[in-house]
Parts: structure tokens; C-alpha cells; sequence
């Protein structure tokens, strides 16, 4: 078995349909509304999926994260890169030491030399790589973005952990709860042109436009480039610019560690809220030490897992992109192509004192 945590997985799901059971409707619905555009299986031309078609063996993948040295990228590519194995298939992680917008390009470049089959990536800005990714596609090299989109027309397919819309508005729903629906909240973000944070920004910010967020005021929306210094140095730079400040969402997992670790030290801690994503074992030591009450996140080895298995479907020509299409993601089962290209991996599970120690990643 190649997910190392399948006990967990199963966890995962229990977990999240109580998390699911205990939210509003809305915030499980799973609708997305990002998806709006054009849609990514037209970069497939007229290309008609065979659902029969066997996993071509012998597939070489290449996965491009945001940045390297994250562990939670490292994280789903290692899961994508087993799953290769699992079907006969090679894969390799290449990208850059930060996540700038246009820190991919010189990357997409090579790997298109190199042939490979797929090229998978979390894109650091929708639009920088679109050029070499279309490039990419027309020669016939597919291209899979997972974690965070890139345009639609410039990738086949997008990998998404959880629904955009559900994400945003249950952070804000749970930092809400949290404070009492009352004071300054602050957002935590990675870099500024990061597809999918900007994604959960927006819905945050039309969730907290509802009414029962009226004596809730979001302050600033600080970037720490998912640098972890530097989110540490913006965690700060919020709590002297808004000594009053009631809670933090950080919805990057280096930014939430990074602000746990600045809070946990501070005369903040206890007083201010920090809520957002994170892994389990980068904020256990702050669940338990009560700098952190409770952090949202899937499983990110499923999430590699999962993109490596659709690029593979593509690359075999069992799906091409369209809406509809279906394909079988090893052990996770049958996934169903969404609108635009869109593929979700299921619900978030929130993390607490509780439950955290019954997940290892
Ligand atoms: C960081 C990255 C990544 C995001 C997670 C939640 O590791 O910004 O893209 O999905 O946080």
C-alpha cells in the first residue's frame, strides 16, 4: 500500500463528515464558484477519452510545486511520486526555492525538453506560467495543476483539495465562533499572487460581508510569501500595527506555523485567535501548548496521490479533461472530471486537541 497513512485516511473521512455535519449547509456543499472561464478540456482539441484504455506503463511525470523547501508540497509529492510507481510509471520532483509568480518558468522550459509525459504543478501565479505550459500541451505533454490553478485555459486539468468556495467561508465560520463574532481579524496569506489563496480570500471576504459577521472588521490581508520568516516578521509587524487584533486566519501552512510560533511566544498568546491551515505535525506542539485551538486541512498525501492518477488517466487517454469524464485513482477510488477541469479531493478535516493526534503528517 503506498499512502503510508491509510488508517488515517479513514479517519479523514469520519472526521470530516462530523466537521461536515457540524457546519452549515453551505459550507459542505462543495459548490465552487471559481470555476467560471474557459474550460481546460479544450486545450485537449478534439481528442475523444477512451474509459477503457489501460495506465499506459513506463509514464514519466514531473511535479513542480510552489516551492521545494515547503514541507507540505514535499508532502504531496512524494505521494504522487509512489503513486508513479504503483502504475508502472516514473516521477520526479523539480521547482524553486521560493514561490515567486514567475519562479516556475525556467523549470517548464526544461521539462518540456526533457518529454516528459505530464508535467504536474501548484502554480505560483495563474498567469506566468501559462506561455511554457501551453507549449507544453501542444506537444502533447499533459498538463495537470494541483493545490493551486493555473488559468483554466492553460492546464488540462485542476486537482483541487476541497471545494474553493467551502474552504474560505469555513475559516471565517470557525474564527468567527471563536472570538464571538466580534473584533479584528487579520489574514495571513502566502505570496501575493497565489491562485489558490486568493481564491479562499475572496470567499472570505463575501462570507464575511453576511450579517453575522457586522461587528467583525477585516483589517489587512498580510503576505509572508510563505517564507516562514518572513510570516513570522508579518505576524508581528499585524500584532504592533493592531495591538486590539482578536484573530489571525492563515490559510498557508507555513504561514499558520510560522504565526503559532510568533504567538506562542508572546503575551498574545491565548488572547489572540489563530485559525487557518495547517499539518498536524507542524502544529501539534501548539495545540497542545494552547497557542492554537483548532486548524483545518486534508490529506495532502491524497492530494498528490489523486494528481498523479489523473495525469496518468490523461496521459493513457482515459479522460481528456472534459466535464463528466471519470477515472479510477488507485486506492482512492473513482473520481468524476468537474466543471472546467476541475477534480475535488473531498472535504476538509478540522483539527483540535482532540483528534490531532490521530493524524502523522
Ligand atoms: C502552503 C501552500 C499551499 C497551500 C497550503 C495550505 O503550504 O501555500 O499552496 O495549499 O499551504
Amino acid at each position: 500500500m503506498m499512502l503510508r497513512n491509510a488508517v488515517g485516511r479513514r479517519a479523514v473521512a469520519t472526521a470530516a463528515t462530523a466537521v461536515c455535519l457540524a457546519l452549515s449547509l453551505t459550507a459542505c456543499s462543495g459548490t465552487t464558484k471559481d470555476s467560471a472561464g474557459e474550460s481546460g478540456a479544450k486545450a485537449t482539441g478534439s481528442a475523444k477519452a477512451d474509459p477503457d484504455a489501460p495506465l499506459k506503463k513506463g509514464l514519466k511525470l514531473a511535479f513542480l510545486p510552489k516551492q521545494i523547501n515547503n514541507p507540505y508540497e514535499k508532502i504531496l509529492d512524494e505521494a504522487g511520486i509512489a503513486a508513479a510507481k504503483e502504475y508502472g510509471g516514473t516521477g520526479k520532483e523539480v521547482g524553486p526555492s521560493d514561490a515567486n509568480a514567475s519562479s516556475q518558468v525556467s523549470y517548464i522550459n526544461t521539462l518540456i525538453q526533457q518529454r516528459q509525459d505530464a508535467i504536474l504543478i501548484a502554480a505560483n501565479d495563474p498567469n506566468a506560467v501559462c506561455g511554457p505550459l501551453k507549449q507544453a500541451m501542444k506537444k502533447d505533454i499533459k498538463v495537470v495543476a494541483y493545490d493551486s490553478d493555473t488559468a483554466k485555459d492553460c492546464r488540462q486539468l485542476f486537482i483541487n483539495q476541497a471545494g474553493s468556495e467551502q474552504i474560505g467561508r469555513s475559516l471565517v465560520q470557525h474564527l468567527a465562533e471563536q472570538i464571538g463574532h466580534k473584533g479584528k481579524i487579520a489574514i495571513l496569506s502566502a505570496t501575493q499572487n497565489a491562485t489558490n489563496q486568493n481564491t479562499w480570500i475572496e470567499y472570505m471576504k463575501e462570507e464575511l460581508k453576511l450579517p453575522a459577521y457586522k461587528d467583525m472588521e477585516l483589517v489587512k490581508v498580510a503576505y509572508g510569501d510563505d517564507a516562514d520568516q518572513k510570516s513570522f516578521q508579518q505576524t508581528q509587524g499585524l500584532l504592533q500595527a493592531y495591538p486590539d487584533l482578536k484573530g489571525i486566519i492563515s490559510p498557508t501552512t507555513v504561514g499558520i506555523a510560522a504565526a503559532a510560533r510568533y504567538l506562542g511566544d508572546s503575551s498574545y498568546k491565548g488572547k489572540v485567535v489563530l485559525n487557518g491551515l495547517g499539518t498536524p505535525n507542524q502544529m501539534r506542539a501548539y495545540v497542545k501548548n494552547g497557542t492554537v485551538e483548532q486548524f483545518s486541512l486534508w490529506n495532502p498525501e491524497e492530494l498528490g496521490y489523486l494528481a498523479s492518477y489523473a495525469a496518468a488517466a490523461l496521459a493513457s487517454g482515459q479522460i481528456t479533461g472534459a466535464e463528466g469524464e471519470t477515472f479510477t485513482a488507485g486506492e482512492l477510488g473513482e473520481y468524476t472530471v468537474g466543471k472546467d477541469g476541475e477534480v475535488i479531493l473531498g472535504e476538509p478535516t478540522v483539527f483540535d486537541a482532540k483528534n490531532i493526534d490521530r493524524f502523522d503528517f
